[in-house]
Parts: structure tokens; C-alpha cells; sequence
């Protein structure tokens, strides 16, 4: 089975997430031919090569590469704060939302939770929650932020917010992370280079197998004395692999190959939240449509979102729920304009009940 043909093979389109791509036969072809060795012992040649690789594009000293864009957030969150210290984080962030309250039980740090604007945080607020030396205060160890924002609905942080926060933060000596599960996303869609974005914070981690195919991985990229610290968090979680080229090979294709081509999942992601928000009961904040995701709200269609979504999966389309009355769709590689073209009618179908 083809990358091209995954999906359309299985009969279905999936827009779930940008995750369940298939790697593409360049990616399969590099993962057969890739050069091993025992990446613990820092001997994996192409887990080396993709290390260097991501920290020159994000123009950082090092890079670290590991199992997932949860272990990636959680070994760079431990390495920044310790038990019983606090990490700011916009209220709906990946790391306090998706990710089984492993910043309190891994580093054992608590979350501070900010409302963002789309995402974004207002660098007063932010400003305002950094704790100033008391007893009875946990020591502000960290600001989190998320580019693209999931939960806001792949929402690009604008850089002159990044650039405030991290004035806010230098002035108080907080360093800041960024979870950039789709770092890419946000630099195609605004523009910025990612190593401009990347500027802006002192860690950044990376995913290799959203948007960009590759099967596995993601890398977290920083200082070199940093990565040396994770290093040994990544070991403690479990992550110090072997012969990871293996699957490091791919993760270099990713950051090589697939980047430019988001735009079209961008401009796929427009059409179709164009296309949804002409359908009868359902709502769609076109603002937010800025990069690969689709927020709508079936609310107004009578049905809840279980039974849309199994019409709809009847119908041969997959999309998830994301809470109350919303659902949400990805595009990405495996899902062109033609299968859009086809979920759209299945869409509307499943809303007339026919
Ligand atoms: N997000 C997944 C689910 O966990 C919700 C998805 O389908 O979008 N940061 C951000 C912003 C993410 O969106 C994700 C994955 C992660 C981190 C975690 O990456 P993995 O799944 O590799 O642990």
C-alpha cells in the first residue's frame, strides 16, 4: 500500500488528525537503507544527522531526538521545572489538555492556567501571574506556549506576541518552551521562518509525524547544556532507543522534504471550512482557520456529536469530537481536494438525515 493510497485504499477519508498518515516511499525506501548504530551510546549516525539537522533549521546548539511529541513537552518541562515549581500555560494548552497530567507527574510541577486570545497569550497577564519570592509561592520555572495552538484551532501565534512574551520573561529570568508539535504549519502559513519563531523561545519541540509523514518521532531543540539535561530525562522516561535511525531516517525527509508542501493542506483546510459553514446548523469561526484544522459547531443540527460522527463514518469519513457540541477535522498529505470534495455531500447528508 502506497502512501498516496492509504487512506483511499481502506475506502475511507480520514480527517481525524494529521497524524494517521501513511510514510511516503521516499520515507520507506530511507528507512530500509538507513545507516545504524546504537544511538545510547550516541553512536546512530542518521539519529546524529537528524539532530544537527533540526537544530540549523531552528537555529539552536542542539537537538534531542525522541519517541513523541508528549515525551518531547515532558522531557523538556522536567528539565525546566522541578517538583513543586509552576509552568504558565495558555488554559487549553496540549500539555495540560492531552497529555494524562504528566507535567504534575513527571516533573511534579503545577500548571498555571492562562486564557489566550486564539491561542495567544496577553504578555501583561502573563506578566502578572510570575510569582515574585514568597513562602507561599511556588517558583515560576517556565512559560509554555503552543504554535500552532490544537485546541484554538491551529491558530498561528503572531511573532510580535511571541516577541512580548519573551520580554516579559527575560525580565524576570523565566525561560520559555514552545510546544511546536506544528512549528512548521505556523512558519508556512505566516511567513516567519522557523527559525525566527524559534528565536522568539529557548526549547522548542517538534513533531516529525503530524503534517510531515513521518511515521514516528519528534525532536526537542535547545541549548546544548539543556539537551545534555534531557538527555537523561529521556533515558529515565524510557526513550533512549537503539538502532533509531531506523526511524530517524524518515524524520529527515520530513524536515527536508515536506514542509512546503503544508500550504496545500492549508488551502485544502480554507475550502472545505468554507464549504461547512454554508451547511445548514453549522457554525465555523473562519478566523481561526488559519493553518491544517477545522473547528465546527454541529449544534445547531439537532444531532449530537456521537451520532454525527457514526453517520458520517457510515458514510466513509472520520473526524473527531472536540468537546461539547464540536467537531473537528485535519487535513494533510493523505487527503486531497478530490476526497474533500467527496466528504462535503457525505457531510451534508448526514445533516438532512437522508
Ligand atoms: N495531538 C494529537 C492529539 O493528542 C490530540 C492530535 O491529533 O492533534 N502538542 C500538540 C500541539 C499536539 O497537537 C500533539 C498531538 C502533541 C503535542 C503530542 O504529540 P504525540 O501524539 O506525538 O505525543
Amino acid at each position: 500500500m502506497t502512501s498516496q493510497t492509504g487512506n483511499t485504499a481502506r475506502g475511507r477519508i480520514d480527517l481525524r488528525s494529521d497524524t494517521v498518515t501513511q510514510p511516503t516511499e521516499a520515507m520507506r525506501k530511507a528507512m530500509a537503507e538507513a545507516e545504524v548504530g546504537d544511538d545510547v551510546y550516541g553512536e546512530d549516525p542518521t539519529v546524529l544527522r537528524l539532530e544537527q539537522l533540526a537544530a540549523e533549521l531552528l537555529g539552536k546548539e542542539a537537538a534531542l531526538f525522541v519517541t513523541s511529541g508528549t515525551q518531547g513537552n515532558q522531557v523538556a518541562i522536567a528539565t525546566h521545572a522541578g517538583r513543586g515549581e509552576e509552568v504558565i500555560a495558555e488554559a487549553e494548552a496540549h500539555i495540560f489538555y492531552y497529555e494524562a497530567a504528566a507535567v504534575a507527574a513527571i516533573a511534579g510541577a503545577q500548571i498555571r492556567q492562562l486564557k489566550g486570545t486564539h491561542g495567544a497569550l496577553d504578555p501583561d497577564d502573563v506578566k502578572a501571574a510570575i510569582r515574585e519570592p514568597n513562602v507561599h509561592h511556588p517558583r515560576t520555572a517556565l512559560v509554555s506556549l503552543e504554535n500552532t495552538h490544537n485546541r484554538a484551532g491551529g491558530t498561528v501565534i503572531p511573532l510580535e506576541n511571541l516577541q512580548a512574551i519573551r520580554r516579559v520573561a527575560d525580565e524576570y529570568g523565566v525561560p520559555v518552551h514552545m510546544d511546536g508539535a506544528r512549528l512548521f504549519n505556523a512558519a508556512v502559513a505566516s511567513g516567519a521562518s522557523a527559525k525566527a519563531i524559534a528565536e522568539t523561545v529557548d526549547t522548542v519541540q517538534i513533531c516529525l509525524s503530524k503534517g510531515l509523514c513521518a511515521p514516528v518521532g519528534s525532536l526537542v531543540v535547545g541549548p546544548r547544556e539543556f539537551i545534555e539535561r534531557a538527555r537523561q530525562w529521556r533515558k529515565r522516561m524510557g526513550g533512549g532507543m537503539r538502532q533509531a535511525g531506523v526511524i530517524a531516517a524518515p524524520g529527515i525527509i520530513a524536515l527536508t522534504k515536506m514542509v512546503d508542501r503544508l500550504a496545500e493542506d492549508h488551502a485544502n483546510a480554507r475550502w472545505l471550512a468554507e464549504r461547512l459553514a454554508e451547511l445548514p446548523g453549522v457554525t465555523v469561526n473562519l478566523e481561526t482557520v488559519q493553518t491544517n484544522i477545522v473547528i465546527a459547531d454541529i449544534g445547531l443540527t439537532g444531532l449530537s456529536v456521537p451520532e454525527f460522527l457514526a453517520r458520517l463514518q457510515d458514510r466513509g469519513v472520520l473526524a473527531t469530537s472536540f468537546g461539547g457540541t464540536r467537531i473537528r477535522f485535519v487535513t494533510h498529505h493523505d487527503v486531497t481536494r478530490a476526497d474533500l470534495e467527496a466528504a462535503v455531500p457525505a457531510i451534508s447528508r448526514v445533516i438532512a438525515g437522508a
